[in-house]
């Protein structure tokens, strides 16, 4: 079967996390991503973290699905002759360099327009254009900047970061988002255009909510929030634990075994709809009439000794115990798993969300598929390329020179040292 994006062609100028997630997502839904890599060392994250001595780090395979790499130094002459020649062919470049990188290297917008009008340039930067548009941004600072920090952990602790990668991940997300939506419009101007998704935009996006929250503060107390009704709220908006954010209150409560297991928590939801059977199920059927209980209203001021109460029940049995419990009764829970209990869910192999990948160097390694499933384009996860292992491939194929250009190109340098001496 086809892919979607099959005949796309991207230029994948792009390394760490943010931008190689956003084209191996397009790799995924079957874009053809050649990755220019520094020859040498390559993206830095082939070698960042390594658990094996001479194989690429996890985190850079992890990141580099479906892509084929060549390595090209960009600052050289013919380097950019044959980034030329890239521009010319591709639809779409992508890179994530600090600011000002690509203007340096002599490919700046317009020069990159005169090469290919129709090229889209998409680009993650830390920060739009203001005060910081010219700083270098990792995941935390983004997190930081964009609001998740200063709303997440609990009130009397400091700022906290969380452990998705929404300022690197969720930007590349965001960003080829942004990436089909100039090739589709496209279609119709027969133009490229530029795509920004700062990192610092993309987490506020996700933390919409919390945004929402900032202007009600100025209506009287989130009485949702655990600050309410005994604690304090200031003119911001204050951290709120485990509280779910949303209309039904919900916590995080311990289960079997929590004394030992970090992870033996259960986040459980006292929605509205099914507070008879939450009373029930813990054995407190008097509350279900009781006024100071009977109603989400009343509730509100008791939530933590309601949880408190609920979580004596949860103790007694393991997480999977009370998510099989509540769930026949319709109660909204979630187990708190590990990544270890993660790595072995048998279901989310079955359906390609966790995937076994071989790999020539490192053996096989456990990895997340795509976890966007479109019907009509499958997604077969393959291995990340090694360094430069498609560069004569994308040089003879893609761009068309022949035996004496790659010769003139080799000599030249611009693959590097280890590409010419290998050649030799
Ligand atoms: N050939 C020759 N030179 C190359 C090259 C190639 N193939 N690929 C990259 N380079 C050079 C660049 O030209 C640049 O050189 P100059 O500084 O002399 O112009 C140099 O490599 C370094 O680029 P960089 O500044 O982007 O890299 P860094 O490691 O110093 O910074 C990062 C990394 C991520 C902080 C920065 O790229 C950044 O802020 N990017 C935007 C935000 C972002 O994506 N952050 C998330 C990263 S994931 O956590």
């Amino acid at each position: 079967m086809g892919k979607a994006l099959e005949g796309v062609r991207i230029l994948d100028f792009t390394h760490v996390q943010s931008g190689p997630t956003c084209t191996q997502l397009l790799a995924w839904f079957g874009a053809d991503v050649i990755k220019v890599e520094r020859p040498g060392e390559g993206d830095i994250t082939r070698s960042q973290l390594r658990d094996l001595p001479d194989a690429d780090s996890l985190y850079f395979t992890m990141l580099n699905h479906n892509k084929r790499s060549i390595t090209l130094d960009t600052k050289t002459p013919k380097g950019k002759e044959v980034l030329e020649a890239l521009i010319r062919t591709c639809d779409v470049m992508v890179e994530n360099f600090a600011p000002g990188v690509l203007e340096r290297m002599g490919f700046s917008w317009e020069r990159i327009q005169e090469l290919n009008p129709a090229m889209i340039v998409a680009s993650v930067k830390g920060f739009g254009p203001g005060p910081y548009q010219d700083c270098k941004v990792y995941e935390n600072v983004a997190q930081c900047a964009g609001g998740a920090a200063s709303t997440t952990g609990f009130d009397d602790g400091p700022p906290m970061v969380t452990g998705a990668q929404i300022g690197d991940s969720g930007t590349g997300l965001h960003l080829a988002l942004g990436i089909v939506t100039a090739l589709y419009q496209r279609k119709t101007t027969g133009r490229g255009q530029k795509v920004l998704a700062a990192m610092q935009d993309s987490v506020l996006n996700l933390c919409r909510v919390k945004l929402r929250d900032q202007q009600r503060l100025a209506h009287g107390p989130m009485k949702e929030y655990p600050q309410y009704p005994n604690g304090e709220f200031g003119d911001t908006v204050p951290r709120a634990g485990n509280a779910s954010g949303g209309g039904q209150p919900g916590w995080i409560l311990k289960c079997k075994g929590w004394e030992t297991d970090p992870n033996a928590y259960i986040y459980f939801i006292a929605q509205a709809p099914v507070w008879k059977s939450i009373c029930t199920v813990i054995g407190r059927e008097e509350w279900i009439t009781d006024p100071d209980y009977a109603t989400p209203a009343a509730r509100l001021p008791r939530l933590m000794e309601i949880f408190g109460t609920v979580e004596d029940w949860t103790k007694t049995l393991s997480k999977f115990e009370v998510m099989d419990i509540l769930n026949k009764y319709d109660i909204p829970c979630g187990p708190i798993l590990s990544m270890k209990e993660i790595a072995e869910d048998q279901s989310l192999f079955a359906t390609g969300t966790l995937v076994e990948v071989p790999h020539p160097t490192r053996g096989s390694y456990l990895t997340v598929g795509n976890p966007i499933k479109l019907s009509d384009s499958p997604t077969e996860v393959t291995r990340s390329p090694l360094l430069g292992e498609h560069t004569d491939e994308i040089l003879r194929e893609v761009l068309g020179f022949d035996d004496r250009d790659i010769m003139d190109i080799r000599d030249s340098g611009a693959l590097g040292l280890v590409e010419r001496m290998a050649a030799e």
